[in-house]
C-alpha cells in the first residue's frame, strides 16, 4: 500500500526538537502505518541555528517565524517544541489553519491557558496529542496493560517521584534558552509542570482520575539572575513539591518531585500496589520491571524481575531480538509511531489535548494547595 506523506513543521530546535525529530525520522522505519513522516520545515528565530539544525536532521527548509510555517500549504502537522508560554498561541493558530497539532508537555502553563487550546483543536477537528513520552516506555505500557486486565485486584496505592539535582547552585540563572524552566513567566510552574506532570500523566493513565490533592511546595533559591537581562529577580517557580492525592477509584497517591535531590539526575520511579499484586519501576533501569504476584505458592512468592525486551512486550516486537535493550529516545519514537497509526485507523492518540488538560488541572491544584496549605479539589 502506498503511504501518504505527513509533512511535519517543527517549531523549535532545542533538546525536545532533537528528540521529536529523531522520532519522526525513525518511526516509519520500525513501525507500519499508512503514513511516511517528512521533515518539511523547521521554524526558529535564529536563522543560522535553524539552518544548522535543518542540515543535521534533514529538514527541507527553514522559517524564521512560526506564523509562516503555520500558513504554509505544504505542512500537515505542527510539532511544538518551544517553551511553555508559546504553546497556546502556536497551537491555536495551527488548529485554525487546519493543521494537526503535536505539543510538547505540559500542554500549557495552566488549565486556563490550556482550555482554549483544547477547544481549538476540537473545533477544527484536527488530530492532536501531547508528548508525555514516559507512558510509551515498554515496561510502563506493560503495567497499564496488566492493570487494565484487573489482575492486581483492588488498587490501594499509586506513588511516583521524579528527582533531579541540577538547580542546587544559586548561580544557575533563570530565563533564556537553556534555563527558561526556572522562569515562572515562561514555564508556568517549576518541578510541578516540568517533572511531576510526567508522573501525573502516567498515574491518571494507569490508575484513573485524581480528585483531590494536598501539597507542600518550596522555592529553595529565592532570587536568581535573569539570563537575558543580567538582573537579579525573584524566583517564582516551585523547586520541590510533595503531594498527597486521592484517586477517584478510592486509592491513595503520593508524589514527589524536586531539582534538589543531590545525586539524582532524572530518577523517575513509580509503584502501584493492588490487593493481589504490585509493580515497581524506575527510569534508570527502564527495561526492567519488578512484579509481585501474591497468587504464587507462598514458598516461591517474591519480587520477580521482568526484563521487558521480549517480542510479546509492548512495542518490542518491532525492535531487536529478546534481551537487547532500548532507551529514552525510543519512547518518543513510539509516540510518533502511535500518532501515525492513529491517523491510519482514525483513533485519537492518547493523551489528546483534552486528556492532557486533566494533568494540567492536577498540576494547578498542586500549586494552589502548596500556596494555601489546604486540600484542593481538582478542576
Ligand atoms: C528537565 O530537566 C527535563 O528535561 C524535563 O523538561 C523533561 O520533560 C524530563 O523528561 C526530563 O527533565
Amino acid at each position: 500500500m502506498a503511504k501518504k506523506n505527513l509533512n511535519i513543521g517543527m517549531v523549535g530546535y532545542g533538546f525536545m526538537g532533537r528528540a521529536h525529530s529523531n522520532a519522526w525520522r525513525r518511526a516509519a522505519n520500525f513501525f507500519d502505518s499508512g503514513y511516511q513522516p517528512v521533515l518539511k520545515a523547521v521554524a526558529a528565530r535564529d536563522t543560522a541555528k535553524a539552518q544548522s539544525f535543518a542540515d543535521t536532521w534533514g529538514y527541507e527548509s527553514v522559517e524564521t517565524d512560526w506564523r509562516k510555517l503555520v500558513e504554509r500549504n505544504d505542512i500537515d502537522a505542527i510539532d511544538i517544541c518551544v517553551p511553555n508560554d508559546l504553546h497556546a498561541e502556536i497551537a491555536i493558530a495551527a488548529a485554525k489553519a487546519g493543521k494537526m497539532v503535536l505539543c510538547e508537555k505540559p500542554l500549557a502553563r495552566d488549565a486556563k491557558e490550556a482550555l482554549p487550546m483544547v477547544r481549538a483543536v476540537e473545533k477544527a477537528g484536527v488530530a492532536n496529542t501531547v508528548w508525555y513520552n514516559y507512558r510509551r516506555i515498554p515496561a510502563v505500557t506493560l503495567i497499564k496493560q496488566i492493570v487494565d486486565t484487573g489482575k492486581l485486584g483492588k488498587i490501594f496505592h499509586y506513588r511516583a517521584s521524579f528527582l533531579q539535582d541540577w538547580t542546587i547552585n544559586p548561580d544557575v540563572p533563570q530565563g533564556g534558552a537553556g534555563t527558561w524552566r526556572l522562569d515562572v513567566k515562561a514555564a508556568g510552574s517549576g518541578v510541578t509542570g516540568d517533572l511531576l506532570a510526567h508522573c501525573i500523566d502516567t498515574a491518571i493513565w494507569i490508575n484513573g482520575g485524581i480528585s483531590r490533592v494536598s501539597a507542600m511546595t518550596e522555592t529553595f533559591v529565592k532570587e536568581r539572575k535573569n539570563a537575558l537581562t543580567g538582573k537579579k529577580e525573584k524566583v517564582g517557580i516551585d523547586d520541590a513539591a510533595a503531594v498527597l492525592a486521592r484517586y477517584a477509584n478510592g486509592s491513595l497517591g503520593t508524589f514527589e518531585s524536586t531539582r534538589y535531590a543531590r545525586g539524582h539526575k532524572a530518577l523517575y520511579t513509580l509503584e502501584i500496589n493492588g490487593e493481589r499484586g504490585s509493580f515497581m519501576w524506575d527510569l534508570h533501569d527502564m527495561n526492567h520491571l519488578k512484579w509481585f504476584d501474591h497468587s504464587v505458592e507462598g514458598r516461591l512468592r517474591g519480587w520477580t524481575d521482568i526484563m521487558v525486551t521480549d517480542g510479546e512486550h509492548p512495542y518490542l516486537g518491532k525492535w531487536w531480538v529478546p534481551g537487547l535493550v532500548i532507551g529514552y529516545e525510543h519512547s518518543f519514537v513510539h509516540q510518533a509511531a502511535d500518532f501515525l497509526e492513529g491517523l491510519t485507523t482514525g483513533r485519537p492518540t492518547s493523551p489528546t489535548f483534552r486528556e492532557a488538560l486533566e494533568t494540567t488541572k492536577v498540576c494547578d491544584a498542586i500549586i494552589k494547595s502548596g500556596q494555601t496549605e489546604k486540600w484542593v479539589k481538582v478542576g
